[in-house]
C-alpha cells in the first residue's frame, strides 16, 4: 500500500478556483482516470481525473472550498503500490508530480476555455452589416469536441456575447459566444457534430449594418483585442460579467427555485428555456443527456447556482414518485392537425373558465387512479316524501329537489366513513382528515362546468341546504360566485340526474379522493321474494382514488349510502 496526495493540477490561472464538486467520498475506490472533484474558474469547469487507480483515504476538500494549484485534494492508497509501499511513507514531492503530469491535459483544456471566450470576440469583425460565417473559437489542445447543445435556430435573432452552442470534450464543457449582434441565417453544424478550431458553425446576418453597427463591432474588436492581449484587463472584463457563459444567461431568466415554486400551478414545462442557460459540469450534462432529464428543469443546490449530479438524482426521483400532472406522464405531444383538410372547420378560442377547468380535469385524470363503484337506491319514498314537502314549502319559495337530500345523505356517510372525507398528501406519505364536511356540487352553466361548496352539510337541515343551493345555482349561472364558494369541499356530487342517463363515471376533484355521480330515477320492476314491484331506482355512480379508498370500502359507502336514501329516517338518527 502507498498513500498518495493527490493535488490541485495547474488550473492556467494563479487565482483560487471554486471546488464545485467532490464526485468521491472516503473509502471509494477510483479507476485511473475517473473524476475526483469538479473546479471552476470563471470561464471554465474542469475535471480534476484521479492520475491512479486506488481507495480515497481522505478528502482534504469539500464543495464551496476554493483552491490554487498545488493544494491536496485527497489521500489516495495507491492500488497494487508494492514498491512504494516498502518504505510505506508519502511522497508528496513525487505524488504532486503525478498529479501535475495527470492534469496537464486539464490545465490546457481550461486555458482552451479562456481562449475560447477571448477568440470568440477577436472573432468579432470591425465590419459593417452583412452575412459573415461564424467560425468555432481557438480551443487550444482540444482537437476535437462534441456539439452538445445548439441554443439558437434559423431565424433568430442573436446579441453579441449571446452563447449560440456548447461544446463537450472529454473533460471540460464551453459555450461558444456570439462574436456580434445579428440573425442567424443558416445553421452550418448540429448536436452530435464533431468540430475542432475553426469549423464553421453559423451564416450570421450582422445587426443593421451602417456606422453605429461599425462601431460597435471596432469597440467589441478592442475590447476582444486588450483581452487577448493583456490577461488582466481580460480577467476584469471576466469579472464584470462573471462567467459570460451560464451565469450570464442565468440572471437574465427566473430562477431555478422561482420555477419550481410554480411547478404546480403550471406543471408543464417553461417553454423555450434552454438547457445550456443553466449551470452544470460536463458530468452532469452527461449524466442528464443519459438519463433524458432536461437540466433546464432541475433545481441548482451547488455554488452559483451551478447543478450537481445529485440535483439531478433528486429530479429523478421526484419524477418516479409523482410522475407529471399534465403532459407528462412519458406520453408523446399530440401533434397539431389541420382539420380543414377534411372539411370547412371554425376555430372557437376556449374561454377560462372552461380552459382553467379542463387543466384540472386533465390533471385530476392523469394522476389520480380512478376506479368507479355503481350502485342504486329505492327513492320510492324519498320521492314521495319529497313532493308532499314541496307542495307545503312552495309557499315559502323552496324547492326540495332531490339533490339536497343527496347531500344530507352524502354529509352522513362522510361522517361514517371519514375516508371519503380526507385528502391524500402530495408526497403519498400521509392522509388529511377534515373535521369538517363541505360538499361541492357540479353546476352547469352556460359558460362551462363550476362547483359551488356547500360548507358544513352535515350540520345544516335539507330546508337550508335546498335554498342554499338554489342561491349558489343562480349565482353560477349569473357568473356571481367568488372565489371563496367555490374552494375547501371535502367531497363532490354531479348530479345529471334532470338530463338523463343511466350511469357515468365522473372524474375525482382533486384533492377530493370521491365523488358522487348521480343518474335519472326509472321505476323499476324490484322483486321482492314474492313478486316484482315497481320501484323507483336512482342510479349512484362513486368515483373514488384507488390510493386511499379500498374497493370494499366503496362498496360499504355507497351500499351505506342507498340505505339512507331507501329511508332517509336513519339520517336523523
Ligand atoms: N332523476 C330524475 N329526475 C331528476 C333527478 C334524478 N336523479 N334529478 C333531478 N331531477 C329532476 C328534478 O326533480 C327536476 O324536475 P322538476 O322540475 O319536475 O321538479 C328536473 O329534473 C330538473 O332538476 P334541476 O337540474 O333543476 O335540479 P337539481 O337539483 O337536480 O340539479 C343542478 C341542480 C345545479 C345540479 C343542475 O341544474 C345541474 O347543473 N346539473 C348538471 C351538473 C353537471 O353538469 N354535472 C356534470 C359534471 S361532470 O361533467
Amino acid at each position: 500500500m502507498s498513500k498518495e496526495t493527490i493535488r490541485v493540477p495547474d488550473v492556467g490561472s494563479s487565482d483560487p478556483v471554486d471546488v464545485i464538486e467532490v464526485s468521491v467520498k472516503k473509502g471509494d475506490t477510483v479507476e485511473a482516470e475517473d473524476t475526483i472533484v469538479v473546479l471552476e474558474s470563471d470561464k471554465a469547469s474542469l475535471e480534476v481525473p484521479c492520475p491512479k487507480a486506488g481507495t480515497v483515504l481522505e478528502l482534504k476538500v469539500k464543495a464551496g472550498d476554493q483552491v490554487k494549484e498545488g493544494d491536496p485534494l485527497l489521500d489516495l492508497d495507491v492500488a497494487g503500490d508494492d514498491a512504494a509501499d516498502d518504505d510505506g511513507t508519502p511522497s508528496d514531492e513525487a505524488d504532486s508530480d503525478t498529479a501535475d503530469n495527470a492534469s496537464t491535459d486539464d490545465a490546457v483544456e481550461d486555458e482552451a476555455a479562456d481562449q475560447a471566450t477571448d477568440q470568440a470576440a477577436d472573432n468579432a469583425p470591425a465590419a459593417k452589416g452583412g452575412t459573415r460565417t461564424v467560425p468555432a473559437p481557438d480551443l487550444g489542445d482540444i482537437d476535437e469536441a462534441e456539439i452538445i447543445e445548439i441554443n439558437v435556430a434559423e431565424g433568430d435573432s442573436v446579441e453579441a456575447e449571446q452563447t449560440i452552442l456548447v461544446i463537450e470534450s472529454d473533460k471540460a464543457s464551453l459555450e461558444v459566444p456570439c462574436p456580434e449582434a445579428g440573425t442567424v441565417k443558416k445553421l452550418l453544424v448540429k448536436v452530435g457534430d464533431k468540430i475542432g478550431t475553426g469549423t464553421d458553425l453559423m451564416e450570421l446576418e450582422t445587426a443593421g449594418g451602417g456606422e453605429g453597427a461599425s462601431d460597435q463591432g471596432s469597440a467589441s474588436k478592442g475590447a476582444s483585442n486588450k483581452g487577448s492581449s493583456e490577461k488582466s484587463a481580460s480577467k476584469e472584463q471576466g469579472d464584470s460579467k462573471p462567467a459570460r457563459s451560464r451565469q450570464s444567461d442565468l440572471d437574465q431568466k427566473p430562477s431555478q427555485a422561482d420555477r419550481q415554486s410554480a411547478a404546480p400551478e403550471t406543471p408543464e414545462r417553461v417553454e423555450g428555456k434552454p438547457s445550456s442557460s443553466v449551470h452544470a459540469g460536463p458530468a452532469v450534462r452527461k449524466l442528464a443527456r443519459e438519463t433524458g432529464i432536461d437540466l433546464a428543469d432541475v433545481a441548482p443546490s451547488g455554488p452559483k447556482d451551478r447543478i450537481l449530479k445529485e440535483d439531478v438524482h433528486a429530479l429523478i426521483k421526484q419524477r418516479l414518485e409523482n410522475p407529471p400532472a399534465a403532459g407528462g406522464a412519458g406520453m408523446p405531444d399530440l401533434p397539431e392537425i389541420d382539420f380543414s383538410e377534411f372539411g370547412p372547420v371554425e376555430r372557437q378560442e376556449l374561454n377560462k373558465l372552461r380552459k382553467v377547468a379542463a387543466k384540472n380535469l386533465h390533471r385530476s385524470w392523469v394522476t389520480i387512479p380512478h376506479v368507479t363503484q355503481f350502485d342504486e337506491a329505492d327513492i320510492t319514498e324519498l320521492e314521495a316524501f319529497r313532493k308532499s314537502q314541496n307542495k307545503a314549502l312552495e309557499k315559502e319559495g323552496v324547492k326540495l329537489t332531490m339533490l339536497a337530500f343527496l347531500v344530507k345523505a352524502c354529509a352522513n356517510a362522510l361522517r361514517e366513513f371519514p375516508r371519503f372525507n380526507s385528502s391524500l398528501e402530495v408526497s403519498g406519505e400521509a392522509l388529511i382528515m377534515k373535521d369538517y364536511v363541505h360538499i361541492g356540487i357540479a353546476v352547469d352553466t352556460p359558460n362551462g362546468l363550476v362547483v359551488p361548496v356547500i360548507r358544513d352539510a352535515d350540520k345544516k337541515g335539507l330546508k337550508d341546504i335546498a335554498l342554499e343551493m338554489g342561491e349558489l345555482a343562480a349565482k353560477a349561472r349569473d357568473r356571481k360566485l367568488s372565489p371563496a364558494d367555490m374552494k375547501g369541499a371535502t367531497f363532490s356530487i354531479s348530479s345529471l340526474g334532470g338530463i338523463g342517463g343511466t350511469a357515468f363515471t365522473p372524474i375525482v376533484n382533486w384533492p377530493e379522493v370521491a365523488i358522487l355521480g348521480v343518474s335519472r330515477s326509472d321505476t323499476k320492476p324490484v322483486w321482492d321474494g314474492q313478486a316484482f314491484q315497481p320501484r323507483l331506482t336512482l342510479p349512484l355512480s362513486l368515483s373514488y382514488d384507488h390510493r386511499v379508498i379500498d374497493g370494499a370500502d366503496a362498496a360499504r359507502f355507497t351500499s351505506y349510502l342507498s340505505q339512507l336514501l331507501s329511508d332517509m329516517r336513519r339520517a336523523l338518527l
